[in-house]
């Protein structure tokens, strides 16, 4: 056989190989024996010295030929089968984008937060700030700035969790009342301010007392400011959550950092006064406590008392809660058990 004719097989034979590899390793495999150093293409080569020097240029072009062909084929062969690979595997990754989507369960705001965003939104109306601050406090802020005197029993260590002598866990909302009073610029108009959040106190927890539980409080403070206007605002507040039938009493109260003080009751809103089980038969119920803020406080914050007037209140969500759904034990709202929270669905 000539050269010609044995260079012609070896192509034949090569590209066959190579169009019959069905993986990259077969691939490598057929490009190792057809064309690495041991191959036949190779010895053929290596051979050429032999030829006489007529027929060594056309040999050696054909060798070269056939050597481009295989490698372009190796070439072709190996895209080809990168493709495939390449295509089964989207196959196996397909995903279908219409199949419907596991449902995702829509929470909602726990339900005291449900009733603290319902006094945002009635006292936002009415022109306050909501302004809210840290839970763990100045013991100037939560007590001294508030005429709590030191003998007073709420500073007593049975009362108050502190962190040290003087950090404690805010037993009220109030310290950030005194921060925006120390702030407020009075020139240019009356602070309008409600303060809603967590409150602390050392309370063995019962069905009534948690250690943790939740106040919102009011503050009005500029000139001509009275006690009329507090009984406005407090009848404005109860007439929006329980109805336009009822009234607001004031009774007599202490506070050290109001004077004088109140306590606000609202008509019983289940019985509208008759009396109930609700109301314990009077036909009221106490609702938040109040003030004119003492002048004390007011200088402590930096505020004259002889040109600045203001008022105060202070109210619990968790009980307006408990009295809303006639919930009867307040650890109820803290243990987080879903069968007890779903059941106060804001949206029905
Ligand atoms: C209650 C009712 C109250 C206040 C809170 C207050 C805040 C400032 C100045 C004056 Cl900065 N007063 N807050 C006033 C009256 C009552 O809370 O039952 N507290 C134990």
């Amino acid at each position: 056989m000539g050269m010609k004719e044995k260079l012609a097989e070896l192509r034949q034979q090569g590209l066959e190989a190579i169009e019959q590899s069905q993986d990259l390793d077969k691939i490598n495999q057929a490009r190792v024996k057809w064309l690495g150093k041991k191959g036949p293409l190779t010895q053929i080569l290596r051979g050429m010295g032999k030829l006489s020097p007529e027929e060594r240029p056309a040999v050696g072009k054909y060798a070269n030929d056939v050597r481009n062909d295989l490698q372009e084929a190796l070439q072709r062969r190996k895209q080809e089968m990168e493709k495939e690979l390449l295509n089964a595997k989207l196959m196996a990754e397909t995903v279908d984008v219409t199949l419907p989507g596991a449902p995702v369960a829509q929470g909602q705001p726990h339900v005291i937060q449900q009733i603290i965003d319902q006094l945002i939104d009635l006292f936002v109306g009415m022109g306050y700030e909501v302004a809210t601050g840290p839970e763990v406090e100045e013991e100037v802020y939560n007590f001294e700035k508030l005429n709590l005197p030191k003998d007073h029993p709420a500073r007593d260590m049975q009362d108050t969790f502190y962190i040290t002598p003087q950090i404690l866990m805010r037993t009220q909302t109030s310290p950030m009342q005194a921060r925006m009073m120390e702030k407020h610029d009075f020139s240019k108009g009356p602070l309008k301010m409600i303060s809603p959040g967590k409150v602390y106190r050392r309370d063995t927890d019962d069905a009534t007392h948690s250690h943790q539980f939740h106040q919102l409080e009011g503050l009005v403070v500029g000139e001509h400011v009275t006690m009329a206007d507090l009984r406005g605002t407090l009848q404005e507040v109860g007439r929006n959550l329980f109805g336009d039938q009822l009234n607001v009493r004031l009774r007599p109260s202490y506070f050290p950092f109001t004077e004088p003080s109140v306590e606000a009751d609202v008509t019983c809103f289940n019985c509208l006064g008759k009396g109930c089980d609700i109301c314990k038969g009077t036909g009221w119920i106490e609702c938040l406590g109040a003030g004119m803020v003492h002048p004390n406080v007011l200088k402590m914050s930096g505020v004259d008392p002889e040109k600045y007037s203001g008022f105060a209140f202070g109210l619990g969500p968790d009980r307006f809660a408990m009295l809303k759904y006639g919930v009867t034990d307040i650890r109820d709202f803290y243990l987080n058990d879903m069968r007890f929270l779903t059941q106060f669905d804001e949206k029905g």
